[in-house]
């Protein structure tokens, strides 16, 4: 529960669903703890600012390079774990499917080389942040972003994320984030919301 008008969506599935790559132990803090700590000082940020009513999407807009960087940090923050949870599931991962599917062959000759783009900015973004896969101008694309940043400032419609923080990870697979990355595309993305991102 949060007090004020950021929250968090509710888990699709179960604490154990994305194990073994992802333990109950580490969505449990990642979840409970972390992605809660970002709504709590995002309402605090927020409360009494006329950016309090309107939406993650509008306040990440308004206050990307700015001196609000306490809101920003945070909503986007929101946003983003928002958009992880959903970007897997149990059972996910491998080949894409559906329009998704037909646009990485066209925007990146096949699943192969979308596949080695992607671990290549996963395991490139330097320190915390993201990677992601976009929309941009028909094309789909492959790109990383530090911090709390997020694609929407650079014009592009975001698909799927994988959260690169260690806070992700480390529990589960120490400093080894491609093996964490090559599980979580082998055996979590949810191509069918990146099927409904598509739209
Ligand atoms: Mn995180």
């Amino acid at each position: 529960m949060s007090n004020g008008p950021l929250s968090k969506i509710a888990l699709p599935y179960a604490d154990t669903a994305l194990d073994p790559v992802i333990s109950a132990h580490t969505l449990s803090f990642h979840y409970a703890k972390h992605h809660q700590a970002y709504v709590d000082n995002g309402n605090k940020a927020l409360a009494g600012t006329d950016l309090a009513d309107r939406s993650m999407i509008d306040v990440i807009k308004a206050t990307y390079k700015t001196d609000k960087t306490a809101i920003y940090n945070n909503v986007a923050q929101v946003y983003n774990h928002d958009f992880y949870w959903l970007s897997m599931r149990n059972g996910g991962g491998g080949q894409p499917t559906g329009a998704v599917a037909d646009k990485i062959g066209a925007s990146f000759g096949g699943y192969d080389q979308f596949r080695a783009e992607f671990t290549q900015a996963a395991l490139t973004q330097f320190g915390s942040g993201w990677a992601w896969l976009v929309e941009e101008g028909g094309a789909l694309k492959v790109t990383k972003t530090a911090n709390a940043d997020t694609p929407f400032t650079a014009g592009q419609k975001p698909l799927l994320v994988i959260d690169v923080w260690e806070h992700a990870y480390y529990l589960d697979h120490q400093n080894r984030r491609a093996d964490y990355v090559a599980a979580w595309l082998d055996k979590l993305v949810n191509w069918e919301f990146a099927n409904q991102n598509l739209g």
